[in-house]
């Protein structure tokens, strides 16, 4: 891996994935997508991962896809490469995914931000989407994630206009979970990543399925879905741990089986 680090187990359970570019920003070019798309997929299927958290540096989570890269391309350029199936495989990750975010996350690294299931933001993230300044605009989920975080109005301001919004904007507006002083961000979002961790990782990956869904479906599907899922729960044995742990007055000890 040249554009990213991985530690698979960081904290117990916990693994921890650095893009890793700093001169650039961490621009998102396609080696280093492709490597976030391995490491994901590695890490997913490792039993000793539970959560996943996501980060950059203090100066940038990411400043968008590779624009030196972008430049010169052909529209036919553009669709051979299918960048799309990167990006869905990082949709595909199974794990709950957390963002540690710092400085900027702009563009495609404010919708890889938004493709991970939380954010914990340092109180100097600036969240954007700027592709309209360079005559495009977002590719990767922006105008559909964005949107459903922050609302249409707020959305399209930004889209259109390039705007940048701030930690405490981003939280307010409920794109982040939770903003933090610059120096704790990542220990946070770490935090959050064992809470999850300490949970039957069965319960959480089905969980997370079922949360998401809800942004793909109407009511009464996603319902169904949820339904479902929650029945599946009762064929593991960390269903049966977690609810005799209640019952017995102890701390459940998952296994994920
Ligand atoms: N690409 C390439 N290089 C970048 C970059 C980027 N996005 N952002 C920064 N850099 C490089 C700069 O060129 C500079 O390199 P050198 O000149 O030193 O060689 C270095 O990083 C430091 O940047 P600055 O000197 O500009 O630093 P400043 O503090 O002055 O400014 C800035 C920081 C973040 C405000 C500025 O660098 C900036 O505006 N960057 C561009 C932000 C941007 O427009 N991002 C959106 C890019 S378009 C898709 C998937 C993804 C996408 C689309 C489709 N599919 C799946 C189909 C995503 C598209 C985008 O993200």
């Amino acid at each position: 891996m040249e554009f990213i680090t991985v530690e698979a187990q960081y904290a117990p359970y916990v693994a921890l994935i650095r893009l890793n570019r700093p001169k650039e920003l961490n621009a998102l070019n396609l080696q280093l997508m492709g490597e976030l798309r391995d490491a994901l997929k590695a890490l997913d299927a490792d039993d000793t991962v539970r959560t996943i958290v996501l980060t950059g540096n203090e100066r940038a989570f990411a400043a968008g896809a590779d624009i030196k890269q972008m430049a010169g391309k052909t529209a036919i350029d553009m669709l051979t490469v299918d960048q799309f199936s990167t990006w869905d495989q990082i949709k595909k990750t199974k794990k709950p995914l957390i963002a540690a975010v710092s400085g900027f996350a702009l563009g495609g690294g404010c919708e890889l931000s938004m493709t991970c299931d939380m954010i914990v933001a340092s109180e100097t993230a600036q969240f954007g989407q700027p592709e309209i300044k360079i005559g495009v605009m977002p590719g990767a989920g922006g105008t559909q994630r964005l949107t459903r975080a922050i609302g249409k109005a707020r959305a399209m301001e930004m889209v259109l206009t390039g705007k940048f919004i701030s930690a405490e904007e981003a939280e307010r507006f409920g794109l982040v979970n939770k903003v933090v002083p610059v120096e704790v961000y990542l220990e946070e979002a770490v935090k959050l990543a064992s809470t999850i961790a300490q949970m039957s990782p069965i319960a959480s990956q089905l969980a997370k399925e079922a949360v998401n869904r809800s942004y793909e479906t109407h009511l009464d599907e996603g319902l169904h879905f949820e339904r479902k899922n929650f029945y599946l729960l009762f064929a593991s044995e960390d269903q049966t741990e977690g609810m005799n742990a209640f019952v017995e007055k102890r701390a459940p000890e998952f296994k994920g089986k």
